[in-house]
């Protein structure tokens, strides 16, 4: 019998949400029950409490692209059930049950940075004693400390050194592509490749050419924080602008390269101004895709992380996001994002729980095993800095979903059937 693109919700996401707040970390049993059928769930519009979303619905279900209001809609509904039931029939409509992950290494070559953004505590000068600044050769042994096997990514994002000669950053590609040719690098975000373009006095599509040729794969989602004027004018007023983050990722998918997408939320952007954001990713993701075939793999929303740093202090705010504003941004951007293969959660940020819980609210990936993450931790990120593999494949199949452990390319390399628990790391 056919399975019903929605479960019930008593039947799957808020019993998840209800069942993980009350009995702690990663239950061992899988609560899903058996699919609901066609004829028992008589229509999707039955639990629809808010009749706004009626005509949302409709659109979801024929597989339609909402408009920015709808899009708002979404923001603004107290139907929490609706919106999860959508998020999961897009998600599921795209994936199934696949979630992904991917066995990784962070890794920051320096936290010196001259750029000053509000929300960062991660950067330093170079004479404070937590400064850092890896040379090439330091940052291979960085990755042979951090290295296990079966990582197949390298992600490394860092501060605009105010020094570095352009040189530096190709030779370090090449010396980490030289000693571990199988990593596949993930590196330099838009801010960074525009810093390169600056003291290069390269173009952009030039700098990202040669990082390709030296063995750069793919581009990380970092920098983009809120593209509106107003909020990136308060918190990166020093760092590379909306359209030339913009530019830039388009240039990296007319190279070939595949690139993520992130949002800095849960500050002093209004809900338009998230929306805005998604909005202008799903732009530039429908020409990438028409002129080049590919673009984007990952929508990544980063909540804020309040501690350390000079926003958080002016606003006086030392609360973190709430898990239902973080859902709900998840479930938006899922339904409203149609173009995007991945939103991905990102535990670092939200917490190993939420992200398990938020399997049932659009999300396909969850980033990876990561092993040593700080940029978050610096603002007071409470996760570990690592996950095991074996830690995320139990996250996945005790949230009844099938783990796919993958590549930086979202190539599949292991699908893990039910009840099967990788034996160790
Ligand atoms: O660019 C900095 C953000 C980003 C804070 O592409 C903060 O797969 C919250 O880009 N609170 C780095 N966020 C992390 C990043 C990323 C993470 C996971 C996956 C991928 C990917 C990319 O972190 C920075 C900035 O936007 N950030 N400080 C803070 N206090």
């Amino acid at each position: 019998m056919e399975r019903s693109p929605y479960k019930l919700p008593s039947q799957h996401g808020l019993a998840s949400l209800g069942y993980f707040l009350l009995s702690g970390y990663y239950p061992r049993i899988t609560w899903r029950t058996p699919p609901v059928t066609e004829q028992a769930y008589t229509g999707s519009m039955e639990y629809v409490t808010d009749p706004n979303l009626r005509p949302i619905v409709a659109k979801v279900e024929a597989g339609e692209r909402l408009s920015f209001a709808e899009g708002m809609q979404l923001f603004d509904t107290p139907d929490l059930n609706t919106l999860m039931r959508l998020a999961n029939l897009v998600r599921e409509r795209m994936h199934g049950d696949k979630t992904y992950f991917v066995h990784s290494i962070r890794l920051e070559f320096t936290n010196i940075c001259y750029v000053g953004c509000t929300f960062c505590a991660f950067a330093a000068h170079k004479d404070e004693a937590r400064a850092w600044d890896y040379s090439p050769a330091q940052v291979v042994q960085e990755v042979s400390r951090r290295y296990l096997p079966g990582v197949t990514e390298l992600h490394m994002s860092s501060g605009h050194h105010p020094n570095h000669k352009w040189d530096y950053y190709p030779e370090m590609v090449q010396s980490i592509k030289a000693a571990y040719p199988e990593l596949q690098v993930k590196a330099f975000t838009a801010a960074e490749i525009e810093h390169l373009s600056r003291i290069s006095k390269k173009s952009t599509l030039q700098v990202l050419t040669e990082l390709q040729q030296a063995g750069l794969s793919a581009m990380p989602g970092g920098g983009a924080e809120i593209f509106a004027d107003r909020v990136r004018k308060q918190i990166a007023k020093n760092k590379v602008k909306a359209d030339k983050w913009l530019q830039i990722h388009d240039e990296a998918h007319s190279l070939g390269m595949r690139t993520n997408a992130t949002m800095l939320y849960g500050h002093i952007e209004t809900l338009e101004e998230r929306l805005d954001h998604m909005d202008r990713l799903r732009t530039l993701q429908d020409g990438s895709l028409s002129k080049y075939g590919g673009g984007f793999h990952a929508f990544i929303p980063l909540a804020f992380q309040p501690m350390g740093n000079t926003l958080a202090q002016n606003l006086g705010k030392t609360d973190y996001t709430t898990g239902l504003d973080d859902l709900r941004n998840l479930a938006v951007a899922r339904i409203y994002m149609d173009n995007f293969p991945h939103i991905k959660s990102y535990w670092v940020m939200i917490g190993s729980e939420l992200t398990q819980v938020s399997l049932d609210w659009g999300v396909s990936d969850i980033d990876g095993t990561i092993q040593e993450e700080h940029i978050a931790h610096a603002a007071g990120a409470t996760s570990p800095m690592a996950l095991s593999q074996a830690s995320m494949v139990k996250m996945i199949q005790n949230a009844g979903r099938v783990p796919v452990l993958r590549d930086a390319y979202y190539n599949e390399i292991k699908v893990f059937e039910r009840n099967e628990i990788q034996a160790a790391d």
